[in-house]
């Protein structure tokens, strides 16, 4: 069920309980700012999430809240993941739903790296 992107932030959803090892993950990276983990229901051959640690629930929330520091340090630990996947060559997608609209069923902010093989011209 999609999800409202100007909602408060919910301690008990399902990316804050992965953030704090109360549900498993196929976790492939973390710093101080950011955690990578595979998606339970991937739509590429690699398919990938990374979500800052802040409570933040959209990337408007996050994009309006966030300090520099934070946002610098996610926007790098996304790039940091793709290239320690070797994705930079062939390529990968990045995806950031947001609200209804945008699809977003998880009220806590993450990107979807796709990669691993050619994505097309969109992801439905
Ligand atoms: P979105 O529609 O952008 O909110 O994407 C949510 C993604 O989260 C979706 O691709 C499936 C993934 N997902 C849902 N539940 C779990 C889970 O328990 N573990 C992991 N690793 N991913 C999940």
């Amino acid at each position: 069920m999609p999800i409202d992107a100007t909602q408060p932030y919910d301690d008990d959803n399902l990316f804050a309980k992965i953030l704090r090892d109360e549900i498993p993950s196929k976790r492939v990276y973390e710093d101080d700012y950011a955690i990578a983990f595979h998606d339970i229901a991937p739509q590429a051959p690699t398919h990938l999430l990374v979500i800052p640690r802040g409570r933040y629930v959209s990337w408007d929330d996050f994009s309006t809240r966030a300090s520099e520091a934070e946002i610098a340090g996610f926007v790098r630990a996304v790039g940091t993941v793709a290239r320690a996947a070797g994705m930079v060559e062939p390529g990968y997608r990045l995806l950031a739903n947001t609200g209804g609209h945008g699809g977003q069923e998880v009220p806590h902010l993450h990107v979807h790296i796709f990669a691993g093989r050619p994505l097309g011209p969109m992801l439905a």
